[in-house]
């Protein structure tokens, strides 16, 4: 099958998620062709069936913000044309979903039929299309899509609390290669952040507010107090500031790691003790996905999508957002208990197992299939 994927290709889990689908799926032997306005930061493998189609965006005077929605359309239907595509896939519905429908009506004038998916992944949703200079838009590009999947549960109930929907949507979780998270050990660096075998705490984000990193911050700090330890914080964003100002204003500065936004995911988890993710909403959170593949538990909030991820006892612990003394209580229980951590770490890995693409990929070639009338093998 010949899939367009359309995703932002900057760092974030909607654009994680859309590289490695589209990689797998290349790797099944489909043919996937990305359509983005830079390479997406993940695609770094080569394959006769992958290519990348960059959108250009030609600015003018008069235009005092671009036109990218305009141009995303120009491109989809040039793509789908010359290309030949069976189906298009588009990740986060702000703006691709309202792209792809104008991009279908287009080429139906054209004599040219093709269904398109749209995978809501969180914000979208939650944060920017409630807005009301966005909602009537995505409302009605989300009805139109052909097919509609969401990351979670939690997020589909979200879906349905804030829009008007009239059609089904799908859950498809998110996914990761657990293989490529069990190699990274040969790779592990530990000792060069932490020599004298302090606890390695790590979290990775977009450093958005939604991620509310300087709880993250405050939980480290009250371990701190109580044993020898660093934190890794990877990622940049608008948060980054704050964060800075928190750990020095807590004494805990010359303990605290940035490594700024970062592809060697594998290699900082592989030496991590605990992930935390302290996000006020989240429909998912595949960092934490990618933590417990990597045999590390996780304390987090226990907002949207993150308990059909973490499961509380068992692969980490969950508390309600900003209660920090909670995070943290159970964050010393747990690095406390070499017996627990083992056990925890154990089922991390077994918890991640249930999102592996194995199991994943085949619900998207059963939608593709389904709404394309072509057979996948
Ligand atoms: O987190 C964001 O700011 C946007 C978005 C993204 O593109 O990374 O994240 C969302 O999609 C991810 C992939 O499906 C999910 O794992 C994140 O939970 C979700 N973020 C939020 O819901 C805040």
């Amino acid at each position: 099958m010949k899939i367009g994927i359309v995703c932002y290709p900057t760092f974030g889990g909607s654009g994680v998620v859309a590289t490695e689908l589209g990689m797998a799926l290349a790797a099944q032997g489909h043919q996937v062709h990305f359509i983005s306005y830079s390479q997406p930061f993940r695609l770094d493998f080569f394959s006769g069936n992958l290519f990348y189609h960059e959108v250009p965006v030609t600015n003018y005077p008069l235009f005092e913000f671009l036109p990218y929605e305009i141009s995303l359309t120009s491109k989809l239907v040039d793509v789908v044309m010359h290309q030949e595509l069976d189906l298009l896939h588009v990740h986060y519905a702000i703006p691709h979903a309202s792209a792809a429908y104008m991009a279908r009506q287009i080429l139906a004038k054209r004599g040219k039929k093709i269904p398109f998916i749209t995978t809501l992944h969180g914000t979208d949703i939650t944060l920017m299309g409630r807005d009301p200079s966005y909602q009537p838009v995505i409302e009605f590009a989300i009805n139109e899509s052909d097919g509609v999947t969401a990351v979670s549960d939690s997020l589909r109930q979200d879906t349905l609390k804030y829009f008007e929907i009239t059609r089904d949507i799908e859950v498809i979780p998110n996914f990761i290669d657990i293989d490529n998270y069990a190699k990274a050990s040969d790779l592990c660096f530990k000792g060069m952040y932490a020599p004298n075998g302090e606890k390695v705490i790590t979290h990775i984000s977009n450093f958005r507010p939604v991620k509310r990193i300087e709880d993250v911050v405050r939980v480290f700090e009250k371990i701190h107090r109580e044993m020898p330890a660093k934190l890794i914080l990877a990622g940049d964003g608008p948060e980054r500031g704050n964060v800075e100002s928190l750990a020095r204003q807590l004494g805990v500065i010359q303990d605290v790691v940035f490594l700024g936004k970062t592809k060697a995911i594998e290699r900082i988890l592989c030496m991590s003790d605990l992930f935390l993710l302290t996000s006020e909403s989240e429909s998912f959170g595949l960092s934490s996905l990618e933590a417990m593949a990597s045999h590390v538990p996780v304390i987090s909030t226990n907002t949207g999508g993150i308990p059909e991820v973490n499961k509380h006892g068992y692969s980490g612990f969950l508390s309600n957002v900003g209660d920090v003394n909670d995070m943290a209580t159970n964050a010393i229980k747990l690095l406390n208990d070499d017996v627990m951590m083992a056990q925890f770490r154990k089922n991390a890995r077994e918890q991640a197992s249930h999102f592996n693409i194995s199991e994943i990929l085949p619900m998207y070639e059963r939608m593709y299939s389904r709404l394309t009338g072509m057979d996948i093998h």
